[in-house]
């Protein structure tokens, strides 16, 4: 996997025409980041009016998809959605035979896949999908990264290109890697915030200081590397440790943890799920063991 190093040397790539499918607020801020590196770029939106502000800044407007893919050997599509990405792709057809087809619309890994062969099917050189983690304004910075999966050929060929839009990884050839990744790091960051949000409703309820607990919080986070990755070893060997303690003791932890939320009105309900994992585990002899060996008990359902 590549990680990014400079993210912003104008003389990084050749001055190469890029096309950008999709003008909305992402759409809109790459195309201006290939202007601003000297990228004769060709824009195309769905609602044209929106190019306008593209145009001023000296882009060139295509009436169609097609006609603007047809315009560079780089194509990149920044749309809503995987429906919006198929309706757009489909009326391009084989105007993509040649070009390099760059896709950072967010979905599945199954979507990426999908886009992988139809932009086979259509003659593309390559076919690259990408998954954006960070806000428009960022982009042209190294505070947003773009993770690519997919023909390692065209990456080659566009990365110096692609690493002006922000911090670059790439993730193999496989298409729907990136999007693996983008959903595991949406999924954890949504799991931790959803706590973080009850545990504030708790401190309310308690009429503590949220602004002191979350600066107390955050400093506590310098262990989680350490921590995540004793983690994943202990998944990976089978061998778990008694991380955060054992479970006997834990349990017992979490009897207050809930009751006291429960007392306040803060519903437990995840918390009450973790409870039930812990007196499973322990229930099949592994009291002794940590948090980590929950995982054996979240095999999918039906999985061997
Ligand atoms: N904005 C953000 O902060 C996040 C950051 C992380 C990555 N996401 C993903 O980026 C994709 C684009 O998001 P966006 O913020 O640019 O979205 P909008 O501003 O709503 O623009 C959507 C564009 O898609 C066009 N569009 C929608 N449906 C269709 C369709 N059926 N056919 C053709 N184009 C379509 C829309 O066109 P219009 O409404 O202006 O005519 C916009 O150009 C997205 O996957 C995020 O998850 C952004």
């Amino acid at each position: 996997m590549t990680t990014a190093t400079d993210t912003n040397n104008p003389t990084a790539a050749e001055a190469r025409p890029v096309t950008v499918l999709g003008l909305g607020a992402m759409g809109s801020a790459i195309a201006r980041t290939f202007l601003e590196h000297g990228h004769p770029t060709t824009v195309w939106n769905r609602t044209a009016a929106k190019a306008a502000p593209l145009t001023d800044a000296g882009a060139t407007t295509a009436p169609t998809a097609a006609e603007a893919v047809a315009a560079s050997p780089l194509v990149v599509v920044a749309l809503l959605d995987g429906t919006a990405v198929e309706q757009v792709l489909t009326s391009v057809g084989t105007a993509i035979t040649g070009r390099t087809l760059v896709n950072l619309t967010s979905g599945s890994p199954s979507q990426a896949r999908a886009n992988e062969r139809r932009a086979r099917d259509h003659g593309a050189a390559g076919y690259l999908d990408g998954k954006v983690m960070g806000d428009p304004p960022y982009v042209g910075t190294p505070n947003i990264l773009f993770a690519f999966s997919g023909s390692g050929s065209a990456f080659a060929a566009h990365e110096a290109t692609l690493r002006e839009l922000g911090t670059v990884t790439y993730h193999g050839e496989e298409p729907g890697a990136a999007a693996v990744e983008f959903l595991a790091q949406v999924a954890t960051s949504y799991e931790l915030l959803i706590g973080y949000l009850h545990t504030l409703r708790l401190l309310r309820a308690e009429g503590a200081d949220l602004a002191g607990f979350t600066e107390r919080f955050g400093a506590s986070l310098a262990v989680f590397p350490a921590l995540l990755t004793s983690m994943a070893q202990a998944v990976e060997s089978g061998k778990y440790g008694p991380d955060l303690g054992s479970l006997d003791v834990q349990a017992a932890l979490m009897d207050d943890l809930i009751g006291h939320r429960e007392s306040l009105g803060v519903e437990a309900v995840r918390m009450r799920e973790v409870k039930k994992l812990m007196d499973r585990r322990i229930a099949d002899g592994h009291g002794d063991q940590g948090f980590s060996s929950l995982f054996e008990l979240l095999a999918p359902q039906g999985a061997a």
